[in-house]
């Protein structure tokens, strides 16, 4: 009987040094590959620019390869015990573990592994360089949101970013929660938190060129989508530029409030004075936004205040509807109360009339709702608003107390990280 052959492979863009180890590969018997899930390149390389399903094409057309398989969990351990091949190809350049866990799956059933010498050509260093650049360019990243939306039968998880650093975290973090990876699909850019993070109240203080400049940061050290909080648009003649502005620079998605005059914090609610713009003006903003917009990637999200400015759940709706008449890219209906019972009302009813227009939420009052029970409701994003921030300020804030406390700085210790760890942090 003719011997199997498994090799894994990335495959979103392929060279000679990849064609060299199929060849080699597809000698020793039937060859299945399996190519990375859209998830697990995310964890490796950043936001795939080709999808699974294009991966997977290209690959099945390679001579040698029998069979194409995706690989959706990072460790090798499920898809050898699942394929049982007789032989296991990889290259001699190996990530940390991996050699050794491949080898301890296959002696289970004497299974092999075969390594071939890495291809060492300086011209794919640098395709490989190039297209892991690529990631980062405007291009490569504008239309991820809307792919997510339409490739994910999940809501997409939505992490708050206000710098480099922060925008790391939600580009890296991930959980394997069996074969699944969880991670966060793109960015949330909150004027809460880029205000906090400057020292500043949310109330379109800082100022759009500043707002540009936080979002640069994160996005020279991350692939992942961007949505912007754009507050309430500003202007209208204002607005029709910063669209294109935005859209040039990479950005997703904007979401713009319901709001006129000074704006506050939504969380505040009617606790502070609030003005609703009026349902015409909106409109007028939105379709002038969408006329000047030159790429398809770009959404225009409506926020909708009703909610929090208590002017009920018909209001909510009768502006959802004529938003997205308008032109609106999708829907973000916010609440402060601390049950979500509202929120579910809202996507029930919108659901009636649209079900397919975006719906976004904020889940920060009614955090104990699930992504799940939200998805069944009808959820397409759910945003994780300003929890990096909320962390980060208590921590810092116990530490300098500590020092002036103590007088030195020993006792802060235990609450940072090691310098060793900060110095090889990035
Ligand atoms: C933000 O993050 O700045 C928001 C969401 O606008 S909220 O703070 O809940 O209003
Ligand atoms: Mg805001």
């Amino acid at each position: 009987m003719e011997k199997t052959v498994f090799l894994s492979i990335g495959a979103e863009f392929i060279h000679g040094g990849h064609i060299a180890i199929i060849e080699k590969a597809a000698e020793l018997g039937e060859l299945t590959v399996g190519v990375l899930s859209d998830e697990v390149l995310m964890r490796y390389k950043g936001y795939p620019i080709l999808t699974y399903e294009e991966r997977c094409k290209v690959v099945s057309h390679i001579k040698g390869v029998s069979k194409v398989i995706k690989k959706d969990s990072l460790g090798y351990e499920k898809v050898i015990e699942e394929l049982r091949p007789d032989y296991v190809v990889h290259s001699d350049r190996w990530r940390s573990r991996t050699k050794e866990r491949i080898q301890q799956v296959l002696k289970k059933y004497g299974g092999e592994l075969i390594e071939f010498p890495y291809t060492e050509k300086n011209e794919y260093e640098i395709f490989d360089m190039r297209t892991s650049r690529m990631r980062h360019m405007p291009e490569a990243r504008r239309g991820k949101l809307r792919r997510a939306l339409q490739l994910l039968d999940r809501p997409l998880r939505v992490l708050e970013a206000h710098n480099g650093l922060t925008g790391l975290i939600a580009e890296k973090s991930y959980v394997e929660k069996g074969e699944e990876i969880r991670q966060f699909d793109a960015m949330w850019v909150s004027s809460l938190c880029d205000s906090t993070a400057k020292g500043k109240p949310d109330i379109e203080l800082v100022d759009m060129t500043s707002r540009e400049n936080t979002i640069n940061e994160i996005m020279e050290v991350t692939t992942k989508p961007i949505i912007l909080d754009g507050d309430t648009g500003g202007l209208t003649e204002h607005f029709v530029y910063n669209i294109r502005t935005l859209e040039r620079m990479g950005v997703s998605a904007i979401i713009i409030e319901d709001k006129v005059g000074l704006k506050k914090n939504s969380l505040f609610g009617t606790e502070v004075s609030q003005c609703q713009d009026t349902v015409e003006h909106f409109c007028e903003k939105i379709r002038a936004g969408k006329a000047a917009q030159m790429t398809r990637d770009f959404m225009i999200i409506s926020r909708i205040e009703s909610l929090i400015l208590k002017q009920g759940m018909e209001d909510a709706l009768t502006r959802a509807f004529a938003y997205v008449e308008a032109g609106a890219d999708g829907i973000m209906i916010h609440s402060k109360e601390k049950e979500p019972d509202e929120i579910f009302e809202f996507c029930e009813r919108f659901r009636e009339r649209y079900k397919e227009i975006p719906l976004v939420v904020v889940p920060t009052t009614y955090n104990q709702v699930t992504e799940d029970e939200l998805g069944r409701y009808g959820v397409n994003i759910i945003i994780y608003a300003n929890h990096l921030i909320r962390s980060a300020f208590p921590a810092m804030n116990k530490v300098a107390h500590m020092i002036l406390e103590h007088e030195r700085s020993m006792e802060a210790s235990e609450y940072c990280m090691p310098i060793k760890e900060i110095l090889t942090l990035i």
